[in-house]
């Protein structure tokens, strides 16, 4: 009896104790913490880097005595991001030397946020390829920017398309269907010609050369996806294919780069250009600048299209797969006026002309020279090429997953380097190891 009596009284003690423990514990940890509305007195066991939901939650660096001021919200039910928010004082940092550099990205990314959306065209056929790329775009970016992102189709999207690409990106999603006179023949285009054309590309294993729907694809990329309904919502887009990579983390805000650094267009790979598939642009382009002078900048980047003053192309070209770049500057006069006379000499179906060599040559000679950018940071692949930034020190800051070796940017058929001599940009420390 004697034993079991002190052993209750052992239980009360510890229970006591225990009780205090939870008292001064959690008196302590949230007594300054104002919890949003609809958490109540309840909320003292609420983990608050749980609250945002989906994962999705406040910047965590934040001291935990700070007051929350707005109720957190699910970023999807969010009304679209304005440039002006209460951290728009925030730095772009680019490089660790500069103040405001992120170590850590973790949590949602303090800042403005621009009138920007990712923007991919695909087939339902592509979700599961799509559905990689978007993962790696949310995972090294977009998970702390929350960027909305819009699918174009030349068909309506299916359930499991939109269900698949809602789940994986943090914005809001929104699904566009493409005007049938966006994804068509023009009634200029004599049907026999064409047809033609692409037999003849065919026996010539000319790659895509017997493919109407690339033709089809390659105009709505060079002059109608910055004017579907969805897009006019945007200042700036982010281009995203099936079956890209991302290799290292992305410390900061391309869109605000470019806004910021007034750019208009920018890439991250350039090569050479299949000249079997363009023979005749370059004609159309000269035809063009005669008739528009008004439109041709006076300080473009012609030396990076043209290696004899503009008598020929050499058929450099961005690489159109990736690309951030300025919506107002494709829907501009300029840029119009110069997708519409290409597509009147009927190109896109009597040739092959891609998007890539026409949205490089609207840049090369209607921009600014300074108004182009070189995205080195972000680390791409898209099949065949790699653009893995050159510098160890970059790559392991960056957290990068890429091979080096693989590297394009200083290979022959990059026109990288190019553009780098046009622009007296210094090429990074290394990168003759890199030429072959
Ligand atoms: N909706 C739709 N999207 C298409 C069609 N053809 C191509 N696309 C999309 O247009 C983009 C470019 O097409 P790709 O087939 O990737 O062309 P590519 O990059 O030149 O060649 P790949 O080496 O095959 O990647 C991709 O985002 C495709 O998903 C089509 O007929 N309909
Ligand atoms: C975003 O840009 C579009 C196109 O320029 C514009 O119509 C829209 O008002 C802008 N939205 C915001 C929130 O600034
Ligand atoms: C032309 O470009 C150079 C260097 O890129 C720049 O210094 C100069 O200010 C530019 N001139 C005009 C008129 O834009
Ligand atoms: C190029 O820069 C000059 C001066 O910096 C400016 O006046 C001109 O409008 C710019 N051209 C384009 C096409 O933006
Ligand atoms: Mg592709």
């Amino acid at each position: 009896m004697v034993a079991g009596h002190a052993r209750y009284v052992r239980y009360i003690v510890i229970a006591v104790f225990t009780f205090f423990v939870f008292y001064f514990v959690s008196s302590f940890k949230y007594d300054k913490v104002s919890l949003p509305s609809g958490f109540g007195a309840g909320g003292a066991t609420t983990q608050l880097g749980s609250a945002g939901g989906n994962g999705r939650s406040e910047p965590q660096q934040q001291p935990i005595e700070k007051p929350i001021e707005e109720p957190i919200e699910e970023p999807k039910s969010s009304e679209p991001k304005k440039s002006t928010q209460n951290l728009a004082n925030t730095p772009l940092a680019m490089t660790p030397n500069d103040p405001g550099w992120d170590t850590d990205l973790v949590g949602t990314a303090p800042g403005p946020r621009m009138n920007a959306t990712f923007v991919t065209l695909a087939r339902n056929s592509d979700v599961w390829d799509i559905a990689r790329s978007i993962r790696q775009v949310e995972d090294r970016f977009n998970k702390r920017y929350n960027y909305d992102w819009v699918f174009l189709n030349n068909e309506p999207f299916d359930d499991t398309f939109k269900t698949v690409t809602t789940s994986l990106v943090s914005g809001k999603t929104h699904y566009g269907e493409i005007a049938k006179e966006h994804w068509s023949f023009p009634e200029w285009i004599d049907q026999d010609k064409a047809k033609k054309v692409r037999e003849d590309m065919a026996e010539r294993k000319i790659i895509y050369g017997d493919s109407v729907s690339y033709r089809h694809m390659c105009r709505f990329e060079s002059g109608f996806f910055f004017r579907q309904p969805l897009m006019m919502n945007y200042e700036y887009y982010w281009r995203v294919e099936p079956s890209i990579e991302l290799f290292c983390d992305l410390h900061y805000d391309p869109f605000r780069v470019m806004h910021e650094g007034g750019k208009k267009y920018s890439f991250v790979l350039s090569l050479y250009e299949y000249a079997e598939t363009i023979k005749t642009l370059w004609d159309s382009t000269k035809k063009f600048m005669k008739n528009h002078p008004e439109h041709i900048a006076e300080n473009n980047s012609l030396g990076f299209i043209s290696d004899d003053g503009g008598e020929t192309y050499n058929n450099c070209h961005f690489w159109s797969n990736f690309e951030v770049g300025s919506l107002n500057w494709l829907r501009s006069k300029a840029y119009i006026d110069f997708f519409e006379s290409l597509d009147q000499d009927g190109g896109f179906f009597y040739e092959r002309w891609g998007d890539a060599p026409v949205h490089s040559i609207a840049a090369g000679l209607m921009l600014n020279k300074s108004e182009i950018h070189f995205f080195n940071d972000i680390a791409y692949y898209h099949v065949p090429f790699t653009h893995c930034p050159t510098g160890e020190e970059t790559r392991t800051r960056l957290r990068c997953h890429c091979n080096p070796k693989e590297n394009f940017d200083w290979k022959g058929y990059s026109c990288t380097s190019k553009f780098f001599d046009v622009n007296g940009m210094t090429k990074p420390e290394g990168w003759e190891n890199q030429k072959d």
